[in-house]
């Protein structure tokens, strides 16, 4: 650890300091955010770079290894300070690609004083507190740590140091008024993933961008009972050196929610790896689809047998956020290509499914017993190929006039009974599930599937899963990681209509899927600006900003017929097109971004 020696001609070193709840926390995009880009940002900063977080013993004791000696660096002081006053402060390694040295602040450490710590906000910035949620109350004491540490940091022994602290959020951020008003010298940059009103507004506003400029940002805040939440993200806007967002998208939202227009756009990346040779995701396309086809027989063909070589697996997956992920308009696409498929006669069948996360009770025993049974009869299968392997092998090389035997003679009763007894008990009349899970209550997903008749019926030419859980490896119906379930899927729909960058489409990319996205997500828009010819590379736009919800659903059914009329040889050379473009999004080429963020931060500081 040694970041604190200047260099021979006595230049200051450059220290950066990343903060965030998600930080070695999983929670939702942001800790995808954090993560994939550590390995470029130790590239870069080396020793120089660490992480702050909060402490939570059950993630750490998976992500998180310690460090015992502290030396007496200004980091190892601080630390060391931090705890003489009797606080919790972890000092490790984030077990992480790249392994960045990473400090978690214990907060309930200094969670009795979060009425005192509230009350101060409220002196002294006008941040009211009264009756917040619980998390409101945890961040608020994560951010005193956040404080103290930095505060002591800014004295640095002597001034060796310029310090860029990057808070992300505005869980991170309830630090920053007080680090501007005392003065301490820590350069800071503030990035909003969202903006808290506007995910609230956008879901229930009707046409909620055209009326951006007209909200009165308190009025809604209390009414949503958010206010604690956007003061302190406004406050940090306006008080960071330098304030970011993800896109364009939100950036306008800032502009008119928080009273402030960005300073940087900081488009996110991943870590993309890629294979020497093309053939390689290609092959595991096949894999994991053989996987995902497994599923699929269970399910389906208990009632419903159909041609495998004949299907194309989409999905959509997320948060259930129902209308701003666009489940509504992908939902509504479905039933419009359902009737279109039928219409043009097209023989094929296209299986979507829906990856979220609902309450539920457990997955349908039913759907289990479904997959028990066909896994039976292919243990029935098996043992009878064993069999007449043999018997056929004996037959044939004791054979004297050359005559082939007959296979059917091979089979022993007992098996030929098995194996029909078996089919007997699985095959059904009844219409193959929706839900794959019992579900506490019907929800949105349910109540469109429901009006819409995408109920699968014997004659529809779109199937519907929905599988209100994330997709773990430990999961007994696909046994897929989320990454291996996406290679194995022919296409990615997400055409949300608020998604402030949405990783969903680029991690189809990532891994050589086609993807479908809206012109109101962040990446979307992104695409948009630096590839004209986007959908040449398997990147589909849907035009949500201008065109009304059944013209965009019009768009979207066409687009999704379109794919579905493509040949075999037309999907695999996509794949690859697509799988060609990822680089594009690697961190390596989108940290410069962040490289001037922290530059302008510097400068901004000492002007
Ligand atoms: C946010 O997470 P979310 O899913 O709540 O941040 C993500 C990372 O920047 C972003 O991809 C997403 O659109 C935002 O909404």
């Amino acid at each position: 650890m040694e970041i604190q020696n200047p260099t021979k001609n006595n230049q200051k070193q450059k220290i950066l300091i990343e903060i965030a709840w998600e930080t070695c926390n999983q929670v939702g995009g942001i800790y995808t955010v954090i993560r994939t880009k550590v390995p470029s940002m130790v590239e870069k900063w080396g020793n120089n770079y660490f992480l702050i977080g909060p402490y939570f013993p059950q993630t750490a004791s998976a992500e998180f290894e310690p460090i015992h000696d502290l030396d007496d660096s200004v980091l190892g002081k601080t630390i060391q300070k931090l705890r003489s006053m009797g606080l919790g402060v972890h000092y490790g390694y984030w077990l992480v690609t790249g392994k960045p040295r990473i400090v978690l602040f214990d907060f309930w450490s200094l969670y009795d004083k979060v009425n005192e710590l509230k009350a101060g906000l409220w002196e002294r910035h006008k941040i009211s507190t009264l009756n917040v949620e619980e998390i409101v109350n945890q961040t608020i004491a994560f951010g005193e740590m956040i404080r103290l540490f930095l505060t002591e940091l800014g004295k640095d022994q002597g001034g060796k140091n310029d310090f860029v602290a990057h808070f992300h959020e505005w869980m991170a951020a309830t630090a920053i008024p007080d680090l501007k008003q005392d003065g301490v010298k820590i350069s800071t940059v503030f990035t909003t993933h969202a903006t808290m009103l506007g995910r609230y507004l956008a879901g229930n506003v009707p046409d909620f961008y055209d009326k951006l400029h007209t909200f009165n940002w308190q009025n809604e805040a209390r009414h949503y009972g958010i206010e604690a939440q956007v003061t302190i993200e406004r406050l940090a806007a306006q008080l960071s050196n330098v304030m970011t967002t993800v896109s364009d998208v939100t950036a306008r939202e800032c502009e008119f929610l928080l009273g402030k227009v960005p300073d940087l756009i900081l488009p996110n990346g991943l870590n993309i790896t890629r294979f020497s040779a093309m053939h390689e995701h290609q092959n595991l396309h096949s894999r994991y689809k053989e996987q995902i086809n497994e599923f699929v027989m269970g399910h389906f063909f208990q009632s419903q047998p159909f041609n495998l070589d004949k299907t194309l697996y989409f999905f959509t997956s997320g948060r259930y956020e129902f209308s701003n992920k666009g489940y509504d308009l992908t939902l509504e696409a479905l039933s419009r290509l359902n009737a279109k498929m039928k219409d043009a006669k097209i023989d094929k069948t296209v299986v979507m499914f829906f990856i979220t996360k609902q309450p539920y009770h457990s997955i349908d025993p039913a759907v289990l017993h479904s997959r028990a049974v066909m896994d039976e009869i292919r243990q029935t299968c098996k043992s009878i190929e064993e069999q007449v392997g043999e018997k056929l092998f004996h037959a044939s090389a004791s054979t004297t006039d050359l005559q082939l035997p007959d296979l059917n003679n091979f089979v022993d009763e007992y098996w030929r009974l098995r194996l029909r007894r078996t089919i007997q008990t699985w095959k059904t009349n009844q219409r193959p599930k929706v839900v794959t899970h019992l579900l506490k209550q019907d929800d949105g997903i349910m109540d469109y599937v429901k009006k819409a008749n995408l109920m699968n019926n014997p004659d529809d030419r779109v199937k519907i899963v929905y599988h209100p859980d994330f997709v773990v490896s430990t999961n007994p119906l696909f046994g897929l990681d989320y990454g291996q379930f996406v290679r194995g899927c022919n296409l990615g729909v997400f055409p949300s209509y608020y998604e402030p960058w949405g990783y969903t489409p680029l991690e189809c990319i990532a891994r050589g899927v086609p993807t479908i996205t809206s012109d109101l997500s962040g990446f979307g828009d992104y695409m948009m600006q630096i590839m004209r010819d986007y959908e040449q590379w398997g990147v589909s736009v849907v035009n949500r900003k201008t065109q009304n919800f059944h013209q965009a659903a019009e768009q979207l059914s066409d687009m999704l017929l379109k794919f579905v009329k493509q040949t075999q040889r037309e999907r695999i050379t996509q794949r690859n097109r697509v799988e060609s473009i990822s680089d594009t999004f690697d961190w390596s080429n989108l940290r410069a971004y962040y490289d001037t963020s922290h530059d302008l931060a510097l400068k901004r500081r000492k002007p």
